[in-house]
């Protein structure tokens, strides 16, 4: 039997989503050990940033992704179910979704974003596109866990397809990344599955280089979560006193990237310092690069127990189909 709900005083003041944004970034400021959450850099500006790392000679997770997706499409396509309800986890602009919708047979389509703002547009696009096609979008960070049962309805009648391209679940350290796949699991019912898209282990040289680029690009894009910081939480950091660094943790298969304090700086935050020694890191995003078969591990320990992979000649990079 269960227990009764919990009663939730009526004086507790509510906190708005923006006021939880700033909580959470000033309580990882404030640790001795500074972070910032990587989804702070994706601002309208770091959007920008973004889309011009993907252009990159340096950064090739994007480029390998389209040439799997080009070169082995219809087989992909052939695995997922009919009348999927198809779910862009991260959608953005919803241009991966686009071209994948044309090859499957989909009758409904979720494009589920942080950025709220801009995925009413992007996903109202792909309704005139595909008139055919339910299309509804969903402002959520879905990072922190998620309930879609209700919006997903009868799942054996239109078996969900989760979408999560990018290598962007290399930003979960391992565990938390099977507690996210656990909860995509949770909503499959028989027929759904997972496309997720993963950064497979290489020469650690060419990984680094990814987020070292010649031109700058990746460190302005770090930097500018700073100028994140300093709109959210009124904070007065420059952005011409830190480094944009970038290294290769063997040891937990990581790229950790760090903001690095070129001189001591004394940072205003609301009415406190925070000060930042010469040297001192702010780590500003983790991007864990997995062997094909730890990679399977975590779908098993996530409880799938059927999957598929796609790869490039190099196998630089994994496309992987899981179900229940
Ligand atoms: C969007 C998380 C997949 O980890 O490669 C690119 C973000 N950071 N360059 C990645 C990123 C720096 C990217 N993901």
């Amino acid at each position: 039997d269960r227990a009764p709900a919990p009663q939730v005083s009526p004086q507790l003041p509510e906190m708005s989503a923006d006021a939880m944004r700033a909580a959470e970034l000033r309580a990882g400021l404030l640790k001795r050990s500074a972070t910032i959450d990587p989804k702070f850099l994706y601002d309208t500006q770091g959007c920008v940033l973004f889309n011009a790392i993907c252009e990159l000679d340096e950064y090739y997770p994007t480029r390998t992704e389209r040439a799997i997706f080009e070169m082995y499409r219809t087989d992909i396509a052939s695995h997922v179910p009919r009348a999927a309800q198809w779910i862009d986890l991260g959608c953005g602009d919803c241009a991966k979704s686009r071209t994948w919708l044309e090859h499957v047979d989909a009758s409904r389509f979720i494009g589920v974003d942080i950025a709220a703002e801009w995925i009413e547009q992007s996903v109202a696009a792909v309704g005139r596109r595909f008139p055919d096609i339910e299309c509804l979008a969903q402002g959520a960070d879905f990072t922190r866990g998620f309930d879609m049962h209700a919006l997903l309805g009868d799942v054996e009648a239109r078996p969900p397809l989760f979408f999560y391209p990018g290598s962007s679940i290399g930003n979960f350290a391992p565990d938390s990344a099977v507690t996210m796949l656990e909860s995509v699991r949770s909503h499959l019912g028989s027929q759904g599955g997972l496309l997720v898209c993963v950064d497979l282990r290489k020469d650690p040289a060419i990984m680094k280089r990814a987020y070292a680029d010649g031109l700058g690009v990746t460190a302005a894009f770090n930097k500018n979560v700073l100028r994140v910081a300093n709109k959210v939480l009124g904070s007065d950091f420059r952005t011409e006193n830190f480094s944009h660094q970038a290294r290769f943790d063997e040891v937990r298969g990581c790229i950790e990237m760090r903001l690095v304090a070129n001189s001591k700086q004394f940072v205003r935050m609301g009415g406190e310092i925070r000060t930042f020694e010469e040297g001192e890191p702010i780590v500003t995003e983790h991007s864990y690069k997995y062997t094909p078969e730890q990679f399977v591990t975590v779908l098993q320990r996530a409880g799938f127990t059927r999957h598929k992979m796609w790869t490039d000649p190099q196998s630089w990079f994994g496309v992987f189909l899981a179900s229940a």
